[in-house]
């Protein structure tokens, strides 16, 4: 008796706290991913979430972003110089009532040889000449409402889409060095979203039917 009444409980709490999740993603860009782009800003439309599946106990957002460029610098000055050149950037996305931010810092501690340019023509090229390479800077943060399936949820339910926005920005800068030249290239922002539903699922057929069955085991046996 008390072997079955434990199986019906843990059967009812398996079917009553079981929840399931629906996951939407995809990168905001242009092209191939990653794909960097100065100044993004961009929408996706993701799916709302049919009811048909159940109720819906959470809304969760995901964004990953990064930020990239390429930094040239070349000293017109006859002595070396020490500088720190710096990428900076924003990231943003949001979806219904969701919102998250990022911000972005890299610093790089640079040494720039005396000139080499004859007659100041500035040849990027030389012991006076940086090239950073592609330098990067990554972030990712997530905002959710663990909601009760009340009235903040009721935005994300139903048939139809829901767009997902995500911006973008980014900025070099260096100390100031008036004989240091810079320029940079490759520079962009590149941002994935993920839009995640928690939800209970209907019992599925096969769960009602075993749990019709363990109510009329456990009555079976109560009336021995
Ligand atoms: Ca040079």
């Amino acid at each position: 008796m008390i072997r079955s009444l434990m199986a019906l409980f843990g059967l009812v709490g398996a079917l009553c706290a079981q929840t399931m999740t629906l996951q939407f993603t995809g990168d905001l860009n242009n092209g191939p991913s990653p794909a960097y782009i100065p100044g993004l800003s961009q929408s996706a439309d993701v799916p709302l979430f049919d009811p048909a599946l159940g109720q819906l106990v959470g809304v969760k957002l995901l964004l990953s972003s990064s930020v990239q460029t390429r930094m040239e610098f070349e000293n017109d000055n006859g002595s070396p110089v020490d500088f720190t050149a710096s990428l900076s950037g924003t990231s943003a996305a949001t979806f219904g009532t969701l919102s998250t931010n990022l911000m972005f810092q890299r610093n790089l501690s640079l040494t720039a040889g005396a000139s080499d340019d004859v007659g100041g023509v500035c040849d990027w090229s030389g012991i006076d000449y940086i090239d950073t390479g592609l330098v990067a800077a990554n972030s990712s943060a997530s905002t959710e409402i663990p909601g009760d399936g009340g009235t903040d949820l009721a935005p994300y339910i139903g048939p139809g889409t829901l767009p997902v926005y995500l911006t973008g920005s980014h900025d070099v800068s260096m100390d100031s060095h008036g004989d240091v030249k810079f320029r940079t290239s490759q520079s962009g922002e590149a941002s994935t979203y993920t839009v995640i539903y928690t939800y209970v699922p209907v019992p599925e057929p096969s769960g009602v039917v075993l749990l019709g069955l363990s109510g009329v085991l456990l009555l079976a046996r109560r009336r021995r």
